[in-house]
């Protein structure tokens, strides 16, 4: 089976290669502009986005939506992730959780997927917490500031570690599940 995986990021279509060959599912990393509506429910954010794509004539495809929700800032930047990862950064995040106690965090990734016309929508978690400072060159985005045994930050695991416990990485569990059921 292949699936085309419509993302302008690098690092998702790298971890989407890794968890799907698993499974043999190749994937198909294809770069196309869609508008992401505004929302505070990422899954609305994916419905809409794969609305737009299946009323272009695109299918056979994965999108996701991912956010990290900060605790103690009340789930910041969670659907702001992007804009906030670009604006401020790792370093804007540290800097807000300084002398903070709490720092429990989650990661979600909200994968929706069109096989043959039939539409799978499923979310993975990662519970972790934010570190004291950047560690690790591996993955992107929040990994080096995101830990989640509280030790090693996701940027500090090889790809496949990062896979085995991470919210993509559970997301794509979940969807394999759905898919074998699908086609039983
Ligand atoms: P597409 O929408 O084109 O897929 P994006 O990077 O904008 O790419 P998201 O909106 O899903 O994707 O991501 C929101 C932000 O969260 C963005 O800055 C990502 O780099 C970051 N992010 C997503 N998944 C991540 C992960 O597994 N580890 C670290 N940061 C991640």
């Amino acid at each position: 089976m292949r699936l085309k995986v419509i993302t302008s990021n690098s690092g998702k279509v790298n971890e989407y290669r890794e968890a799907l060959s698993s499974f043999s599912i190749t994937a198909d990393p294809v770069k196309i502009q869609y508008d992401e509506i505004q929302s505070s429910d990422p899954e609305e954010i994916v419905r809409k986005g794969m609305d737009h794509l299946k009323a272009s004539g695109i299918s056979d495809f994965i999108i996701d939506d991912s956010g990290m929700f900060v605790d103690s800032l009340n789930g910041f930047p969670g659907v702001y992730s992007a804009y906030v990862q670009e604006t401020i950064g790792n370093a804007g995040i540290l800097k807000l959780m300084e002398n903070v106690s709490d720092r429990k965090a989650v990661f979600l990734c909200c994968i929706g997927c069109n096989i043959s016309g039939k539409d799978i929508m499923v979310t993975g978690k990662c519970d972790g917490v934010i570190l004291e400072k950047e560690a690790g060159a591996e993955g992107f985005g929040y990994d080096p500031i995101f830990s989640h045994d509280g030790k090693r930050s996701l940027a500090e695991m090889p790809l496949s570690e990062k896979n085995n416990i991470s919210h993509r990485g559970n997301a794509v569990k979940l969807l394999v599940k759905e898919i074998e059921k699908m086609i039983r």
